[in-house]
């Protein structure tokens, strides 16, 4: 990437760069991407609303699947994931006040890794300033022009004040569910499929040693709970709430009161508790925008799909559609041809679909939903049991959850 002459605009300065990938967002979407496309020599400019510090620090997703940790150390980002990771067989569905262990390498011979999406960001970003790979933090007004066209054009204001306008071959919409790129997309072009749930999530990362050794789904009465974990010192736990709940409604000692509450095996059974140091409110929707192309503009992430993160995806699947594009984009730079980038909205919309199923399906199975009747609290009771005691149910799960290969 080399800034062309600069043009002038009435009154202002205007830098016009020139790359073949613009990237818009830094987020595990955008980067990954970023770092598959430097790796093959495919020059690109990744540009961040936010500051560096802030994607850094931001607490998200917490499980890594089979393939996406595969990807990572197989592309030379994977260093710190492996000496700080958490490497689970599997998971623990907890109901009628017992654990159930799902234990996926027995079943179908893969873990997963519990390492936070904060870590992921980081390793990414380091690895990409090192590699001298540009990263515009702190950008503004972005705006996309020339998407129908061969030479789209990024607009944006950098961090230092200076108005740019990034000129592409190709631009990558990793901006996220409230980013500029999928509504820089005529509508009539766009299908939207979407489904809101009657709750939400109230998550908690907490200096408390978590008391289970693998990822704990709770069942209960009162609704469902999350016992997670960023390492043996940190967990992370999440309480279903109303779907507009106020965080300030929740004062730690609830907080704790109800996690214990939901998650308890027996009368004994206490979490151990510590210092809280970030909350917040995940709401649940699931949402699929098809296609994830127009022209030139290629949807991946968050930016094109939402899954409830019952089924810990929506990390997984940025990372799977932005390896499928990196292939698409490496083919057609090298060759002009455009079959692989053509076939990319199809290729990822089935995998995006599969999790999308398989996150609404825990998401019904574990969740209490307001106004639920006899029948359906049935119904959830019945899945749950077959899931943890049949062999074929079992798979089924653990294949899912733990991450279906690349391209299927
Ligand atoms: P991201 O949203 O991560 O990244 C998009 C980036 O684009 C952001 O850095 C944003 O600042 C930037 N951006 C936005 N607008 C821009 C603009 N105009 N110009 C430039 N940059 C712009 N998934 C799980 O699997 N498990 C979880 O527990 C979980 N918890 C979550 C909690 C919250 C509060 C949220 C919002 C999501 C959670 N997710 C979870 C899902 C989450 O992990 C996403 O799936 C994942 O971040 C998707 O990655 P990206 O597609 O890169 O989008
Ligand atoms: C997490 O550790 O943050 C996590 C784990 C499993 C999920 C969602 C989030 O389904």
């Amino acid at each position: 990437m080399f800034p062309a002459a600069a043009a002038v605009k009435k009154g202002a300065r205007v830098e016009v760069m020139r790359t073949q990938v613009a990237i818009v967002g830094a987020g595990p979407a955008g980067l990954v991407l970023a770092h598959l496309l430097s790796r093959t020599g495919i020059d690109c400019v990744v540009l961040e609303a936010r500051s560096q510090q802030y994607v850094e620090q931001r607490v998200r997703a917490g499980v890594l699947e089979h393939p996406t940790v595969q990807l990572l150390c197989d592309t030379g980002v994977g260093r710190r994931l492996q000496e700080e990771g958490l490497s689970h067989r599997g998971i623990r569905l907890r109901f009628d006040g017992a654990d159930h262990l799902l234990d996926f390498v027995a079943l179908i011979g893969r873990s997963i890794t519990v390492y936070g999406q904060q870590e992921v960001v980081k390793d990414l970003i380091e690895a990409r300033l090192a590699a001298g790979g540009p990263v515009f933090f702190e950008v503004g007004g972005v705006r996309l022009s020339g998407l129908d066209t061969d030479e789209p054009e990024v607009a944006f204001t950098g961090g230092d004040g200076v108005e740019r306008i990034l000129r592409a071959e190709v631009v990558a919409g990793c901006d996220g569910f409230h980013g500029v790129c999928r509504p820089s997309v005529p509508t009539r072009h766009l299908q939207v499929f979407e489904r809101e749930y009657p709750f939400a999530w109230l998550g908690i990362l907490a200096k408390a040693a978590p008391v289970q050794p693998e990822v704990t789904y709770a069942y209960s009465d009162r609704g469902f709970a999350l016992a997670s974990m960023r390492s043996t010192e940190i967990s992370r736990l999440y309480l279903q709430v109303g779907p507009d709940e106020a965080l300030d409604a929740w004062p730690d000692d609830r907080i704790w009161e109800e996690l214990n509450a939901r998650l308890a095996l027996d009368a004994g059974f206490a979490l151990n508790e510590g210092p809280v140091l970030e909350r917040g409110v995940t709401t649940m929707r699931s949402f699929v925008v098809e296609p994830m192309r127009y022209g030139r503009l290629f949807l991946a992430g968050d930016a094109a799909h939402i899954v409830p993160p019952t089924g810990a995806k929506g990390m997984n699947l940025a990372v799977a559609d932005v390896a499928v594009l990196a292939e698409a984009l490496e083919r057609f730079f090298a060759t002009g041809a455009t079959d692989l980038l053509d076939g990319y909205s199809e290729r990822c919309l089935r995998r995006v679909w599969r999790a999308e199923h398989f996150s609404w399906w825990m998401t019904s199975m574990l969740h209490l939903t307001p106004g639920a009747d006899a029948f359906e609290r049935r119904l959830q009771l019945a899945q749950l049991r077959y899931v943890t005691s049949s062999q074929a149910a079992a798979k089924s799960l653990a294949e899912n959850y733990s991450g279906l290969p690349y391209g299927s």
